[in-house]
């Protein structure tokens, strides 16, 4: 008689025991009609877990929950031992990779992903953290594959079920190549291990994620509120939310005019911001013929300056989205300057670490002063004006604006454009 799982069948952790049982030969059968969010919220189900979590299996001695002890059980069905080892001290080892990749990988797969699917909120600074936990795990595993095939001994046990299908998620969602080519022993044991029949009857055949996926744009943090240049790494800390005002102090305050931007002082330019930007939009083809003659026919080089901007820390850059990311943020906080500025940026390099670098069409002769105090990532960057007498430079903004590849000699990860 077959044992019950209730999930659905793309779930994560029920991938777990069907693969077991595909090499213990226990027959498992998925709940019929389960649906998430309903089955597991019936009273039936809370009785089995009460805290409503998929999967759980029934077995003829009772109901289990956790998919580690479900997938364990079933390896061990009937006395079958195969999946795990004779010695104790291997015994024990298992336990160590399932623990490790459990808290070590699963753990910060899901912090990185949550946020992605819409399910938690996007944090950078807790991005970060997972991201270098799950290097620095990742790492440890590819050490350990360097000279093992399994994680224990000379054939699958429980350790390397658990652990492929706790890297699973990752490879197939959102850790594209430029992510795990860091750790090639892992690569080549993800794809050896899913490749084998009782693996890929489950998983069926697999495809690495080939983008990370955007975070819906309700999930992002809000712009910071405090309008004074922060110090790179308080720049990276999560901001906190404002004590709340007394109640009569809020009622107090009267709106206030607000300041005209010194920007709308300026003499009128000849140069329509918005003319230039429809035109970078709708040229589809000889860019360099229409675009960029037509935006050297608009610039005013009194009204308007041009910056080259080169990030400060590109050895910080090791992982493709989340320098990505950095950028992203940053266009997303230059929010305020889109009536004064244009801007591309490029993330430059096919191998970690990636360098950024920009390029900023901005009303005036400097970079507004209103910009440089919102928005916290300007220091992050060594700025230079851009001499428009000098064709070398003059050449540079041209492949800038236009994503010329190979810039500077290497390929583009991404060219993303503010206008
Ligand atoms: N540690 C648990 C995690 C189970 C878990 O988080 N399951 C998710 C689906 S993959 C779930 O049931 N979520 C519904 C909820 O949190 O209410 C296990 O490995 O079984």
């Amino acid at each position: 008689m077959a044992l019950i799982l209730h999930a659905t069948k793309t779930n994560k952790n029920a991938f777990k025991t069907l693969i077991a049982a595909e090499y213990s030969g226990v027959q498992v059968q998925l709940a019929t009609n389960f649906e998430m969010g309903v089955s597991n919220k019936t009273p039936e189900f809370l009785k089995m877990n009460p805290i409503g979590k998929v999967p759980v299996l029934e077995t003829p001695e009772g109901p289990l929950f956790e998919s580690n002890a479900i997938a364990r059980y079933v390896a061990g069905f009937n006395g079958h031992k195969a999946l795990f080892s004779s010695s104790a001290i291997d015994n024990a080892r298992i336990d160590q990779w399932i623990d490790f990749s459990s808290m070590e990988i699963d753990a910060n797969i899901i912090k990185l992903y949550l946020p992605r699917l819409g399910f938690a909120p996007y944090l950078p600074a807790v991005e970060e953290a997972a991201n270098s936990a799950l290097k620095r795990a990742l790492g440890a595993l590819n050490t350990h594959l360097a000279s093992n095939t399994y994680l224990v001994g000379h054939s699958v046990t429980l350790a390397d079920i658990i652990t492929i299908c706790n890297l699973h998620l990752g490879f197939t969602q959102f850790l594209v190549k430029s992510f795990t080519l860091e750790f090639p022993h892992v690569e080549r044991y993800f794809w050896t291990l899913v490749n084998q029949p009782n693996f890929r009857k489950v998983l069926g055949q697999l495809k690495q994620a080939e983008a990370v996926p955007p975070i819906p744009s309700a999930k992002k943090p809000s712009q910071p509120k405090e309008s004074k240049s922060k110090p790179k790494d308080e720049a990276k800390k999560v901001a906190k939310p404002e004590p709340e005002k007394p109640k009569e102090e809020i009622e107090e305050e009267a709106p206030k005019p607000k300041p005209k931007n010194p920007l709308d002082l300026l003499p009128p330019s000849k140069m329509i911001l918005d003319d230039w930007k429809r035109l970078y939009s709708n040229t589809k083809a000889n860019f360099r013929e229409i675009a960029i003659k037509g935006f050297w026919d608009m610039y005013d080089s009194e009204g308007y300056s041009l910056w080259f901007c080169d990030y400060k820390y590109n050895d910080e850059n090791s992982v493709s989205f989340v320098t990505l990311n950095k950028v992203g943020g940053f266009l997303q906080r230059m929010d305020l300057a889109r009536k004064y500025a244009f801007g591309k940026m490029l993330v430059i390099g096919s191998q970690p670490p990636f360098k950024v670098k920009g390029l900023w069409l901005f009303r005036g002769q400097e970079i507004p002063q209103f910009v440089i105090d919102e928005c916290y990532d300007m220091e992050l960057y060594d700025w230079t004006k851009v001499d428009i007498s000098d064709e070398t430079q003059k050449e540079r903004v041209n492949q800038m604006i236009e994503d010329y590849e190979p810039f500077e000699g290497e390929p583009l990860l991404d060219a993303k454009c503010f206008k």
